[in-house]
């Protein structure tokens, strides 16, 4: 049995996902908007241990200093009555009608250059509420036409965008470190640095590129058809997984967003084995929407389902990696002589050469009529998901 989320747990949400109205394209407002005062409070209430934002999510696009300073007083209150961190904080560079065409990389140049010092200013409050993560979606950053944007040109840009970016934070001594997060397509048609391995080759050219790492989302990768888990590892072995959304998602279709595991549930425990057991200690942040059919109580239960699903995929994993059928279902896979280096200690190519049993003498035949038992260990995973095992 699972209990009720704690801080150690690192569950953290985004304003902007128990504050979603529900509006869609296709139709208005469900909910009242909620209060971000209210939100941290419930859920505090909750167990979440963190909550994020983006700058618009806090503070209205356009408000004047004074009311700027009212919104951020009244929210560090709640933060200071609750206990409630900010691990976390984005700029919204997407709703507003100036950034129709993304910010960092508009073909404008002057609205590129509103853009960067709206983020500088959200970074600069990012650090004084001690946030450590700074991410970066660019979901305006596109195009619907290959006429309209010459992508090399659009890379140039982004790339001076975010070497700005963390310069900024270098000069003012933040300890903040950039996470991008990818996305294939929604809003724009198609967005550039679709997917984690496109973010993760463009990461490797900024001039700063240890300050950069990523911030995947289920959903966003699943879109694209691909496996998020093997994203996940990719990105944790490249020492660059600094963040993540976690939602659910089924399959390839417009970004459902919802709640963590109500997608492809048998990624979402693989997905939880790997966090909880391949190194990761970051924030395990929802980046959901509760469902557009839900009344505030529904907003609540879905906020408490995230969590919950998380919970209970954590101890299914916990006891897949107790269960010493696995350990031996693993052995029988060969799983750990993948970690085994290919050559020996000391070895030169030459004595791969000149090793004939490598090669000559390698019997093909007999080494392909091995079986791998993925069979029998990939239903092991699945009864362990069901709690069967
Ligand atoms: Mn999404």
């Amino acid at each position: 049995m699972v209990g009720k989320p704690v801080a150690e747990d690192k569950f953290s949400f985004g304003l902007w996902t128990v504050g979603w109205q529900a509006r869609d394209p296709f139709g208005d407002a469900t909910r009242p908007a909620l209060d971000a005062v209210e939100a941290v409070h419930r859920l505090a209430e909750l167990g979440a241990w963190g909550v994020t934002f983006h700058d618009d999510d806090l503070i209205p696009f356009g408000s004047d200093d004074g009311e700027r300073s009212k919104r951020i007083s009244r929210f560090r209150a709640a933060l200071d009555e609750t206990g409630l961190v900010v691990p976390m904080a984005t700029t919204n560079l997407f709703t507003h009608p100036v950034f129709k065409d993304g910010g960092l990389t508009n073909n404008d140049r002057d609205i590129r250059r509103f853009a960067l010092r709206k983020v500088m200013r959200n970074m600069d409050l990012a650090a004084e509420l001690g946030a450590t993560t700074y991410v970066l979606w660019g979901g305006r950053e596109g195009s619907e036409t290959d006429a309209a944007k010459d992508v090399r040109a659009a890379m140039d840009r982004y790339r001076e965008g975010i070497d700005t970016l963390a310069q900024y934070v270098i000069d003012q001594g933040y300890g903040l470190r950039l996470a991008l997060e990818p996305k294939p397509n929604e809003p724009r048609g198609d967005i550039l640095l679709p997917t984690i391995g496109h973010a993760l080759a463009f990461i490797s050219t900024l001039e700063h590129h240890e300050l950069v790492g990523v911030n995947p989302e289920v959903g966003h990768e699943q879109m694209a058809g691909l496996n998020f888990v093997h994203g996940i590892g990719q990105a944790l072995w490249q020492g660059k997984l600094f963040h993540i959304d976690l939602n659910g998602q089924h399959g390839p279709r417009y970004d459902q967003d919802l709640v963590f595991g109500h997608g492809d549930v048998l990624s979402a425990f693989f997905l939880v084995d790997l966090l909880e057991h391949g190194g990761y200690d970051g924030p395990r942040h929802f980046d959901y929407k509760p469902p557009r059919t839900e009344d505030l109580d529904g907003v609540w239960a879905s906020a408490e389902a995230c969590m919950r699903s998380y919970l209970l995929l954590r101890e299914r994993a916990r006891a897949f990696r107790a269960d010493p059928r696995v350990a031996e279902a693993l052995e029988s896979s060969r799983v750990p002589e993948l970690s085994q280096p290919t050559l020996g200690e000391g070895e030169t190519i030459a004595d791969l050469k000149a090793d004939r049993t490598a090669f000559e003498d390698f019997d093909a035949e007999a080494a392909a009529a091995r079986g791998y038992a993925y069979a029998q260990l990939s239903q092991l995973a699945f009864e362990h998901l069901l709690g069967a095992a």
